[in-house]
């Protein structure tokens, strides 16, 4: 088709840029990192979001190219964002469940890391809850020599999936990122709240750090506070910013 002739040129043309999100403790308000997102600056439309490519990136396969990308990109950035010295402690890229399925994956993390000379700590791969539990075989090894290499797993859109619990004690992860549409309507709905503290409660035990995604006001960020939620993200503290806006966002007292 049309639109899959312009992903190829845009992977050959390098349309593609990374915007960063920052994150924030909540607890000390201080700065925890940053999550990658993709943007297709296209020559005459600007700037198009990844929901309206990266479904068909996946459907045909060109997301292996650009998610091979993102990962490389992302640690060039964290390496010069250190070299010019901004501690931006953590970047979070997000995998789609294609690329999980490869066995080329561990090649393409280990070689972005070698490059950049980034320890793996620097790095978290997310990933959804359904994408680990399509071969929870195959995710166990993938994830077991990603902990070999320090990297750090998280649970996508946690909540939003339709997998059981159990995966939470078989895998060995670092991080559950609540989905957006648990956060949105908080705190006034009483029941998503229950859910909500409870899924903080059990990642607190799991010894698991919880990012609260989408989160817009300041009511939701002194309530998420207050339960224990570790991490927050979403339009309240920052929207995702070119590169060379981040350094002003790592410097901010909230
Ligand atoms: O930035 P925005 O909120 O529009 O992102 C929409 C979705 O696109 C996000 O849920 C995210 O998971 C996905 N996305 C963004 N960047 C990447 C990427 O580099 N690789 C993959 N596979 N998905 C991405
Ligand atoms: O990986 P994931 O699908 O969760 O990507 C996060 C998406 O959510 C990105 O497209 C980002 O632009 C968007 N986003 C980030 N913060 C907020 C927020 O506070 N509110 C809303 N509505 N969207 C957000
Ligand atoms: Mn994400
Ligand atoms: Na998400």
């Amino acid at each position: 088709g049309r639109m899959e002739g312009c992903l190829h040129t845009a992977v050959a043309q390098s349309q593609f840029v990374l915007h960063y999100q920052p994150q924030f403790v909540l607890a000390g308000e201080e700065f925890h990192g940053v999550e990658a997102l993709i943007r297709w600056q296209h020559p005459e439309l600007g700037m198009v979001p990844p929901g309206s490519f990266i479904p068909l990136a996946e459907e045909t396969g060109i997301i292996e190219i650009i998610g091979e990308w993102a990962i490389r990109e992302a640690c060039r950035q964290m390496r010069t964002w250190l070299d010019e010295g901004i501690d931006v402690r953590c970047i979070a890229v997000n995998l789609s469940p294609r690329q999980f399925r490869r066995g080329h994956l561990l090649d393409i993390v280990c070689s972005a890391l070698d490059e950049s000379g980034l320890e793996g700590e620097r790095l978290e791969l997310e990933i959804t809850e359904n994408a680990l539990m399509e071969n929870p075989e195959n995710a166990s090894a993938v994830l077991a020599e990603l902990r070999e290499m320090g990297v750090r797993i998280a649970i996508d859109d946690f909540g939003s999936g339709y997998s059981s619990l159990s995966y939470l004690k078989q895998f060995p992860l670092d991080t559950l990122k609540i989905d957006r549409s648990f956060i949105s309507p908080l705190p006034e709905d009483g029941d998503m709240a229950a859910i909500v503290e409870a899924i903080v409660e059990m990642a607190t035990k799991l010894r698991l750090t919880v990012v609260a995604e989408g989160v817009e006001n300041s009511t939701q960020s002194s309530y998420l506070r207050h339960i224990g939620c570790t991490v927050a993200q979403g339009y309240h503290y920052s929207k995702p910013l070119a590169a060379d806006l981040l350094p002003k966002s790592v410097r901010q007292v909230l």
